[in-house]
């Protein structure tokens, strides 16, 4: 059977939760390279495939089209551990993919590609960024506090949602040494992944 394609830039945090949560699940797929940054989203063998012109686009086995990273996610990880079996913690893990598209992803990303992928100045950048991308990494720290990961204990999509952006933050501005449990999260769920940590902004 033809294998799954995942169409998603590597420079994207939305695109890599899919393509992490397809390897550690073992399920086989293509990857095919496809920057927002490049315009390859807009091209109209693209815009064919996905009228949103974004990535990550999966195409299933059977030529089905799935996009939304949080939905290509839940899609490849339907009965595996990376989701709960109880109901409530289930939606639990649902709350934090919620929230992560609304509260974190449209800050703590969008810093992430004007400053460091754009190579934006400072004082032309959206201030609502840094205050709104802050208040969301004090949300996490608050949760990590007391917990390993987000949602009753154990890895689960909520955790690989969030850490794609959150990791890669002080590409963004953000200094990760001010949320401690943030930090030692970012860590664990790496070595869950078995990603090398990201160098250091600047090296
Ligand atoms: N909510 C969407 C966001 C996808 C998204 O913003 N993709 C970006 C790359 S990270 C993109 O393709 N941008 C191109 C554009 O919007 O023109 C998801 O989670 O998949």
């Amino acid at each position: 059977m033809t294998a799954i394609r995942l169409y998603g830039s590597s420079d994207s945090g939305n695109c890599l939760k899919t393509k992490w949560v397809a390897e550690r699940l073992g399920i086989r797929f293509e990857w095919i390279e496809t920057s927002s940054f490049s315009g390859a989203t807009r091209t109209p063998e693209f815009l064919a495939i996905n009228p949103a012109g974004q990535v990550p686009v999966a195409i299933l086995a059977d030529g089905r089209m799935l996009a939304q990273s949080n939905a290509i996610m839940l899609y490849f990880a339907e009965n595996s551990d990376l989701v709960p079996k109880d109901a409530y913690e289930r939606a639990k893990m649902l709350e934090w993919l919620f929230w992560e598209q609304y509260s974190h992803e449209p800050y703590i990303a969008v810093r992430i590609a004007r400053k460091y992928f754009l190579n934006q100045r400072e004082e032309d950048l959206d201030p609502v960024l840094l205050t709104k991308g802050a208040a969301a990494l004090a949300r996490l720290e608050l949760q990590l506090q007391g917990a390993p990961f987000l949602v009753n204990g154990a890895l689960t999509l909520a955790d690989i949602a969030l850490v794609a952006y959150t990791r890669a933050a002080p590409r963004g501005g953000f200094d990760l040494e001010s949320y401690p449990a943030v930090k030692a999260w970012v860590g664990r769920v790496e070595r869950e992944l078995g990603l090398e940590p990201l160098p250091p902004v600047g090296q």
